[in-house]
């Protein structure tokens, strides 16, 4: 479809306000990365983005820079302004207050204290709104805010790194390093985006790893770290017990003994009890984890929690790492072990799939069907 006056213009200003949401990628959580852009008589007079959560939204940064000149402007928003008093007051009724003229939107906020109200509160207002431009790119942006928000679910990005025939070790379990140094430097920008990381028992007592952020020359935040631990067996030694890092939770069940829940409490982690049974149920880690506001968790779990995962339909996003490597052996581990599906109709469906190539290393990234 051509585009062209308006439309086009509304476009380029959008992609502007998206571009300044980015800023803040991995800083705003639980909260929605938001950008805001103010133009009037065709220059840009004021522009934004929502930094961290409980601080002031996009709109009124925006605001703050345009000053006098928001009086009959037109404000490009990423999602539409909200109509609640939260941690902050209502933009839209601030967009009111400045007199602006018109406001275009991405999208729509689905949370259910926003959903279309602020779109009415400025209509009611003889303000012309118009939805609906990038909104795609809009979606993109808010993954995690959007599966959260609407379900209180942590949106969930599994990762792994394997060799070119599929292997995450060796057959004596050797698996330092599969890729190389830029796909494990990507690894950790991954890690300061997201709220949580998980990992298996299996993990924490082969690899003893510290699931920290480390990025040269920047500053990453270390996500929480949470291991499934149903028997509570993480060593009171393990270095995501002694760093004092970054948070830790050990998810363990009720079956677990009492006096290594005890032992490990006392050495400063928390002990989230899932459930009864055997193994810890993910699902419902899931929802308590959702519930404290970790709206995104990275897995880089280990073949038995990867298969789990999958099987239970848990996976949001994935990504792939292939290293151009063989290493053979019919006893070496594959990123998905478990038992294994038997008819391929049943095949877990990847879509949207993404390639890049880094260093020699391949990515391939996509989300769950
Ligand atoms: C906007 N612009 O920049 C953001 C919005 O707790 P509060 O007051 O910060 O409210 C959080 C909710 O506000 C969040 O869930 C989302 O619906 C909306 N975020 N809205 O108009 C912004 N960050
Ligand atoms: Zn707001």
């Amino acid at each position: 479809m051509e585009k062209w006056g308006d439309e086009m213009q509304h476009e380029d200003y959008m992609r502007q306000a998206l571009m300044l949401a980015r800023y803040a990628e991995g800083r705003t959580s639980p909260n929605p990365l938001v950008g805001a852009v103010i133009v009037k008589e065709g220059r840009i007079v004021g522009q934004g983005w929502h930094k961290k959560s409980g601080t002031p939204h996009a709109e009124i940064h925006a605001l703050a820079q345009a000053g006098a000149a928001a009086k009959g402007a037109t404000i490009y928003v990423t999602l539409e302004p909200c109509s609640h008093y939260g941690r902050t007051p209502p933009c839209s009724k601030a967009l009111i207050e400045a007199g602006i003229g018109r406001v275009v939107i991405a999208m729509k906020d689905p949370n259910p204290l926003v959903a279309g109200r602020g779109i009415q509160m400025l209509r009611d207002a003889g303000i012309e709104v118009i939805d609906g431009i990038l909104k795609q790119e809009a979606i993109e942006l808010n993954e995690v805010f959007l599966k959260w928000i609407m379900t209180k679910q942590p949106f969930i990005i599994l990762k792994t790194a394997m060799t070119l025939d599929g292997k995450i070790a060796t057959c004596t379990g050797n698996s330092q390093w599969i890729t190389n140094e830029k796909s494990r430097e990507r690894v950790h920008k991954m890690r300061d985006l997201y709220d949580g990381i998980l990992v298996g028992i299996g993990t924490v007592l082969a690899d003893n790893p510290s699931l920290t952020t480390r990025l040269a020359g920047i500053k990453g935040e270390n996500p929480i770290r949470i291991i499934v631990d149903s028997k509570a067996r993480t060593p009171l030694t393990a270095q995501v017990v002694t760093d004092h890092a970054a948070q830790t939770i050990i998810a363990v069940t009720k079956e677990a003994p009492q006096i290594r829940v005890e032992a490990l409490r006392q050495s400063g982690v928390e002990v989230l009890v899932v459930n009864d049974g055997r193994q810890v149920d993910l699902k419902i880690l899931f929802c308590q984890l959702g519930e404290r506001a970790i709206s995104s968790i990275f897995i880089e779990g280990g073949a038995t929690i990867n298969y789990s995962l999958i099987s239970e339909h848990l996976v949001d996003k994935i990504h792939v790492f292939i290293a151009p490597k063989l290493v053979g052996g019919k006893d070496a581990v594959t990123a998905f072990e478990g038992s294994g599906i038997e008819n391929l109709q049943d095949a877990f469906l990847l879509e949207k799939m993404q390639t890049e190539l880094i260093d020699g290393d391949i990515l391939i990234s996509g989300y769950a069907k």
